[in-house]
């Protein structure tokens, strides 16, 4: 295997070139990308011959991608897309094994150390962790953030991992945090498709660097394709740079150097990434690079050809502008190498690539073929005559490159097939497959967190400690001393959001902090949530401890795609390569009108996998949970309650440093007639039925479950029902939303089910959202009246003598 020091040397330092040695780098160069057009020519055949499930790869895009590398330094970010290969190649962040080893989904992470198996193929990561979680020095590395698949999605986190470097470079207080940055020149590369940049996000993006000024450099590959879709339906004047000239800086204003150069021009490519780099990283001055004229000579991907939609006069076009035919014929021209030579160069390509190929497809099938070899063993030993059972091993056993679900299946399938027929043999088999669902567990389904040794799990519990002198404060002053004490202790801690540097946020919890710990840390934002959320992203993974501000849980909706495919995938989709523990704060719940009240829980709970849900009920709660937050690296979603910052609380004398563990609930008022199990700003509501309800003799026990994601991990709700009996879940999401996640925690993983007397009683909001005005909320919300009239409801079922129909 061909190292990446080999490939660093192609690096460019013209002060000390000899033509010689000139000559050596760029042959070298187009080694890298004649072997990576053999790795998409062998990608395909193997996709094609049923040996992978679908590929996508870079061919056509070759030669730009050495340029890029060739600027692309240790402690450099790359966030781009599924075309990236030479790249990758070129700067050792994969190597064709591994690019092999990710098409036919090797989940074994010393094979495919991108993403463990987890991802298509062309979804490039490095593994920014030691196995324990802790950080590795990623100022000595080539850096890729991991890939996704969504277009443009890369976007959002290239804003935060670029934003890193003017945090480094400009706080000082930082500099102790050698693994992260050297004086914060380090640039973030971004790769997108053209078509791509039609998406909001790009546009989104874009602004954003232009206003932030970050060494961000976004590469433009232009194929004039988005699959079938040609540059007329997606891009204005079909041409990307055009349009963006307005963000071209001038003297005295911000903004962009923009540049465009062909996709098959070697010497102009390098050229172009020399100065454009030059500008970003020295002057942190965003810049774009439109690369034109590029092809795809097998098409878009595996899912179908592209003659389908390119006319021959585009064919013939791409046939003749390929990239590296042009960059051999240049090379050949500029007597840089002869015909013969570079054959050889092509000759010995096709050779490594094909037995580069063939070794990763034997270490996908070895740990599999052993594990078949296994089944088939016990099946047959089971069998005893059974015909059944012989035929599921011998069918076992004649499959030929069996995949490890074919294995497990027969396993399964004999055990099933045997349950009236218990034997010693089968339960070995039994035994073997027990044994085995830990390992297939941790290969396929682990690392949703992190879970390293700084788990907000491993955190000490420390109670909020109180003194006869303890103010009574508004809600916001409770959760500005957290903050205040946090930022005073930890120099990584940042917080950026509308309205939150100057006004210190639109309710005050960062009142006076700007002032205190400077713009630099505490710093307002455009209105745009999905790069409020990728900055974040991009600032976690790059060492520092961003909290972003969505400003309203209603506008949550405008980043739940970055949320979702990025942020709360990171752990899982890298097998905890990369982690980004950043805490997101916004408000919600109860005040009023469509797009003020939300609690659209049902939604974040159900795209939020990979984030912990915190829903504390008042400041206090709240400041617990970012004080366990802030010390400990897993990503998490704060919901502070709209209605609950001027209410007064008592304030902790150790404010920044008592600690609310998450997935713990708290019974806040204790009863025996019926669970009532609620969180957040209804809570107050349930409390204050409970005390009319105590007038009727009912005596409900309430339970705050504090988080939803991790929820009532000691199962405090099916204890209360052990007692009760009942239960009512009072919920503002709409109707089978978080509430039915509720009931399925309760009643089927902790198994209160069993404990019932009645049917169990959701009370949520209803399925549209709230009108505006006291009256609208009190129409379209779970109100006091309605959680008595449910809970009294439950009892005159239970004994209508003792509680007759209210109606
Ligand atoms: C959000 C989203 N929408 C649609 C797709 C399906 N899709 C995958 S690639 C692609 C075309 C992208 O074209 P372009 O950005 O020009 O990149 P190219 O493949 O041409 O290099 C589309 C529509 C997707 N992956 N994600
Ligand atoms: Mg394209």
């Amino acid at each position: 295997m061909r190292s990446a020091e080999n490939v660093v040397s192609n690096e460019i330092d013209a002060s000390e070139l000899s033509f010689d040695d000139f000559k050596a780098i760029v042959i070298d160069d187009y080694r890298i990308a004649v072997e990576s057009r053999q790795a998409s020519l062998l990608g395909r055949k193997e996709v094609l011959t049923g040996k992978a499930k679908f590929g996508i790869f870079g061919d056509g895009k070759e030669v730009p991608q050495l340029a890029m590398a060739k600027v692309f330094k240790k402690g450099d970010w790359r966030a781009g897309y599924y075309r990236d290969q030479t790249f990758a190649f070129a700067t050792g962040i994969s190597t064709i094994k591994e690019f092999f080893a990710q098409l036919y989904a090797n989940p074994d992470v010393d094979a495919e150390p991108a993403t463990a198996g987890r991802q298509m193929n062309s979804h490039f990561a490095t593994r920014s962790l030691n196995d324990d979680g802790s950080w590795k020095n990623l100022t000595e590395v080539k850096n890729s953030s991991a890939d996704i698949s969504t277009t443009g999605g890369q976007m959002a986190r290239l804003v935060g991992l670029a934003y890193a470097s003017k945090l480094y470079k400009q706080n000082k207080e930082l500099d102790y945090l050698k693994n992260f940055s050297v004086n914060g020149n380090e640039v973030a590369f971004g790769t997108i498709g053209n078509a791509s940049t039609s998406e909001g996000v790009f546009f989104e993006a874009f602004n954003a660097a232009g206003v932030l000024q970050v060494p961000m450099a976004i590469s433009v590959w232009d194929d004039a394709y988005g699959i079938s879709v040609p540059a007329k339906y997606q891009t204005t004047k079909e041409n990307i740079s055009e349009i963006l000239k307005g963000f071209q800086r001038e003297e005295g204003t911000n903004g962009y150097e923009i540049f465009k150069v062909r996709g098959w021009d070697y010497p102009a490519l390098c050229e172009t990434y020399l100065k454009a780099i030059e500008v970003c990283r020295n002057e942190h001055v965003p810049v774009l690079i439109h690369v034109t004229e590029v092809t795809q000579p097998q098409g878009h991907s595996t899912s179908g050809s592209h003659e389908r939609y390119k006319g021959k006069d585009r064919l013939a076009w791409e046939k003749e502008h390929d990239c590296i035919v042009k960059m051999r014929d240049w090379m050949i021209e500029s007597a840089i190498a002869t015909k013969e030579q570079l054959d050889g160069v092509e000759e010995a390509a096709k050779k490594y690539v094909r037995e580069v190929q063939r070794e990763a497809w034997n270490e996908f099938l070895d740990t599999i073929k052993q594990e078949q070899a296994d089944v088939v063993r016990m099946i047959s030993n089971m069998a005893n005559g059974n015909p059944a059972l012989s035929k599921i091993a011998a069918q076992l056993a004649s499959t030929h490159d069996a995949l490890r679900k074919e294995v497990v299946s027969a396993a399964r399938k004999a055990i099933r097939q045997s349950v009236k027929s218990p034997s010693e043999d089968r339960s070995v088999l039994i035994k073997w497959y027990e044994a085995k669902t830990d390992f297939y567990a941790e290969l396929y389904n682990s690392k949703l967190f992190t879970d390293g040794i700084e788990s907000p799990f491993k955190v000490p519990h420390i109670a909020a400690k109180y003194n006869e002198q303890s103010k009574m404060l508004d809600g916001r002053e409770i959760l500005n001393a957290c903050f205040d004490a946090n930022f005073a202790r930890d120099a990584r801690l940042v917080a950026f959001g509308e309205d939150l540097g100057a006004i210190g946020d639109v309710n005050q919890g960062f009142a006076g902090l700007q002032a205190k710990y400077g713009e630099i840390r505490i710093t307002d934002t455009g209105i745009r949530e999905s790069t409020i959320v990728g900055q974040g992203i991009g600032l976690a993974m790059r060492g520092l401890r961003p909290i972003a501000e969505i400003q309203y849980l209603d506008y949550l909706l405008y980043a739940i795609t970055v949320l979702s495919d990025d942020l709360a995938t990171l752990s899982y989709r890298t097998k905890a390569g990369q982690k980004a523990p950043l805490i997101i704060r916004s408000r919600g719940h109860r005040l009023e009108g469509i797009w003020h009240s939300g609690s659209p829980m049902g939604m974040i709970l159900g795209s939020l996998r990979g984030l912990h849900i915190c829903v504390p009920r008042n400041m206090t709660q709240a400041a617990g949970m970012y004080n366990t937050l802030f010390r400990s690296d897993e990503p998490a979603l704060v919901i502070e309650c709209l209605n609950g910052y001027r209410l007064k609380e008592k304030l902790p004398e150790n404010v920044g440093e008592f600690t609310v563990p998450l997935g713990k609930a708290e019974i806040i008022k204790e009863g025996t007639h019926i669970t009532v199990v609620s969180y957040g700003s209804t809570l107050r509501l349930v409390e204050e039925a409970a005390e009319e309800l105590d007038n009727f003799g009912i005596s409900i026990e309430i339970i705050d479950v504090q988080t939803l994601l991790p929820f009532d991990l000691d199962q405090l709700c099916a204890h209360s029902l052990q007692k009760t009996n009942k239960l009512l879940v009072v919920d503002e999401d709409v109707p089978g939303g978080a509430s039915a996640y509720i009931l399925q925690q309760i009643l089927e993983v902790q198994k209160g089910y069993y404990l019932l007397d009645s049917k169990p009683q959701t009370l949520a909001a209803k399925a549209h959202r709230p009108p505006y005005g006291s009256d609208g909320d009190y129409f379209a919300k779970p109100s006091v009246d309605d959680i008595i009239e449910v809970a009294y409801a439950m009892m005159n079922e239970a004994n209508p003598d003792r509680y007759p129909k209210l109606y």
